[in-house]
């Protein structure tokens, strides 16, 4: 479903296997070294969704290899296999000619609670207009999509379910978007996991 010029939602993308198969990678990467992290906002405030990053960690409102409110090791790498699930992403909602030629090498995954949210903002720290690649694990969530021009209205909420897929390109790709709300207990059984968990996929452009 196009929400937007180039905002394309893909429910259920993922199949239980493969929603399992990714969760389980995100425990892995939350462990340490440069496992999972509060991050802190210059303002001195702290983000309520932790998060865990690959091939570059975000450090706001930057990219870094290792970050102060880490652990000082470096940040993991990013694996090809996610390099390939991003590209399959892209052309499966925006077609092939919608695939960037610079490999998608940035990972951040965001660990919800059922208190956490996320304020509206734009990701314009990339220096790449590569579509972005965002998978939801978990509970499900309120998600609000905006505009390109301010935080309020006109935006659509969207509720974002576990395997869903959602990519953001084209004249998308800097809309001001955030999380209001966590549904708490909505999470598919099998997967045991209390919350919700987040992964966009990102070419850097560094
Ligand atoms: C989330 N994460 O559900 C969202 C999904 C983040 C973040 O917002 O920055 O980690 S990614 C949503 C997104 C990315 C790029 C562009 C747009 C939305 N957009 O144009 O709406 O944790
Ligand atoms: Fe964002």
């Amino acid at each position: 479903t196009e929400i937007a010029p180039g905002a394309v939602h893909v429910p259920d993308w993922l199949d239980t296997g493969r929603q399992r198969e990714l969760l389980h990678a995100c425990r892995e990467w939350a462990r340490p070294p440069a496992g999972l992290r509060t991050v802190r906002t210059p303002g001195g405030g702290t983000m309520t969704a932790r998060q865990v990053c690959l091939g570059w960690h975000w450090y706001p409102y930057a990219y870094a290899r290792t970050v102060v409110d880490g652990d000082g090791a470096p940040v993991k790498p990013f694996p090809a296999w996610l390099a390939d699930l991003a590209r399959r992403a892209v052309t499966d909602a925006l077609g092939t000619d919608a695939a960037p030629e610079t490999p998608y090498d940035i990972a951040l995954i965001n660990f919800y609670d059922s208190d956490a949210r996320m304020g509206m903002h734009r990701d314009a720290d990339e220096d790449s207009d590569a579509p972005v690649v965002s998978l939801s694990l978990g509970d499900t969530c309120v998600f609000r999509f905006g505009n390109p021009r301010t935080r309020a209205r006109p935006y659509t909420d969207v509720e974002l379910r576990s395997g869903d897929l959602f990519v953001f390109g084209g004249p998308s790709r800097l809309s001001y978007h955030g999380v209001p709300r966590v549904h708490a207990g909505t999470a598919p059984s099998e997967l045991k996991l209390t919350g919700r968990l987040n992964i966009t996929l990102r070419v850097s452009g560094l």
